[in-house]
């Protein structure tokens, strides 16, 4: 029986608006938070100790984090080379450059050799001999648009029928490992993806345009014991009936508000061919809390909004107070007393919204509260103009181009030099990859690194969901 550690999405470095600096350290308080929850996962895996560790993807906020960042990231990781515990670290979409190519932040670890250590950056099949036997483990990093088609591929499609093209691509990747994977060893398959069911709450719009989602089906094969995911932050099993289990472990921390419900943790896996059990170990993170009050009807605005504060438990915890009021109320505030209301919080915004009678009310279906794709929102928004009901249809095609030439970075010309550094294993061919070696070479190039505009914000856009 093999025992792994499974975890996912750690994100260090980011969130540093909801901390403040320590005076001792220097350093950010939730750097301080995300460091010593991932070294609570490490101690755990020391402790039992695991056969393997499985990180799932995203690092950190991006692909170039700042030294004493990285330097955290490392010190946490090498007690596990200390301890003789092999890892593999999956590049997800934060840990790639802009381009897709590689996982920079990550590759280090290949770099210097680091013992027991393993970067999957590509669709490939690892063979780990653990202490307690061998295990086989197919990695399947981040996967953008542009890393499996080329734009002359694409031309004239619909974002329909390129999604249906980008899954054929991977459909037939994927199978080449499968057919090569030991019937008798047990299998992972570690993933760095959105999947079609998976329960993304607020954060599924920032999805559409960024990579691609992957039938669950794709996952959902006897030939994998367990399919350990990252990118989506809430803790889920796909599976319902664990043949295999198909699970996001989640955030280890909460990287903002939109995961202030959401339990953190990480997964604990026994694994043997054909059986497997696992259980996710809850983390003691910081709270996080909202406070919302509306006291535009309030004869007393300030003691509306300080019973509100003091309903919720925000001792340490990072708060956020959100309170409607009008504009002849703002001279009823004292922001003094409020800031001592909260002073009990380890961090704290106060955010005002002015309520105005002159305002048009926000579409309820369009709310903040809500989560809705750009072209359902377009629909909706379109539903409530009826002066626009004439062109409407325009509206709705010319947005779903807009979407469809837009949301990924295509490689014009994938040159014979780049394709040979594709994303494949330089292993011996399958007898599937054989077959069809310019299909799954094309499939698997990497764009080219010219002319790309900086997708940095997309990027941070994404950080909410994943
Ligand atoms: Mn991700």
């Amino acid at each position: 029986m093999i025992k792994i550690l499974h975890l996912s999405d750690i994100h260090l470095g980011s969130g540093f608006s909801h901390g403040r600096v320590n005076p001792i350290t220097g350093l950010n308080t939730r750097l301080e938070d995300f460091v010593g929850t991932l070294s609570r996962c490490i101690d755990r895996a020391i402790a039992e100790p695991v056969d393997l560790v499985l990180f799932g993807g995203d690092a950190f906020p991006d692909a170039t984090p700042p030294p004493f960042v990285q330097q955290a990231f490392a010190s946490q990781f090498r007690r596990l080379v200390d301890a003789n515990i092999p890892t593999v670290l999956l590049v997800g979409n934060h840990d790639q450059h802009s381009q897709g190519q590689g996982g920079a932040s990550l590759c280090i670890y290949r770099t210097l050799g680091v013992p027991g250590f393993l970067v999957g950056d590509r669709l490939t099949t690892h063979h780990i001999q653990t202490r307690n036997g061998p295990v086989q483990i197919v990695t399947l990093p981040w996967l953008t648009r542009s890393a499996l088609l080329t734009r002359p591929e694409t031309e004239g499609l619909s974002m329909a029928e390129v999604n249906q093209l980008l899954i054929e691509r991977l459909t037939v990747a994927l199978e080449g490992e499968v057919r090569s994977l030991k019937s008798d060893v047990p299998t992972v398959l570690l993933g760095h993806l959105m999947t079609d069911n998976a329960n993304l709450g607020a954060e599924r719009f920032l999805a559409v345009g960024k990579g691609f989602t992957i039938p669950l089906s794709l996952l959902m094969r006897s030939c994998f014991d367990y399919v350990a995911l990252g990118h989506v932050h809430r803790h889920q099993n796909l599976n319902k009936s664990n043949d295999p289990p198909i699970i996001y472990p989640g955030s280890i921390e909460r990287v903002d508000f939109s995961e202030e419900k959401e339990d953190k943790g990480f997964v604990m896996v026994q694994l043997e061919r054909g059986h497997v059990q696992w259980e996710f170990c809850p983390l003691p993170v910081r709270t996080f809390c909202t406070i919302e009050a509306d006291v535009s009807g309030s004869t007393d605005a300030q003691a509306t909004l300080h019973k509100a504060i003091e309903k919720k438990n925000i001792q340490d915890a990072v708060v956020r107070l959100i309170y409607k009021l009008r504009s002849e109320q703002l001279e009823q505030i004292d922001p003094q007393l409020l800031h001592q209301a909260l002073s009990a919080a380890h961090s704290y915004t106060i955010s005002p919204e002015l309520v105005s009678q002159l305002a048009r009310p926000r579409l309820p279906e369009l709310g903040a509260s809500s989560s809705t794709d750009p072209m359902e929102a377009l629909k909706a928004y379109l539903n409530n103009r009826a002066d626009l009901k004439d062109i409407a249809a325009q509206m709705m095609e010319a947005a779903q181009n807009l979407l469809v030439n837009d949301i990924e970075v295509w490689t014009a010309v994938a040159t014979t030099e780049t394709r040979t550094d594709s994303l494949l294993k330089s292993g011996p061919p399958t007898r599937l990859s054989s077959a069809m070696p310019s299909l799954l070479d094309t499939a698997m190039a990497p764009p080219t690194n010219t002319s790309v505009p900086n997708q940095s914000s997309d990027r941070d856009g994404q950080l909410r969901l994943l």
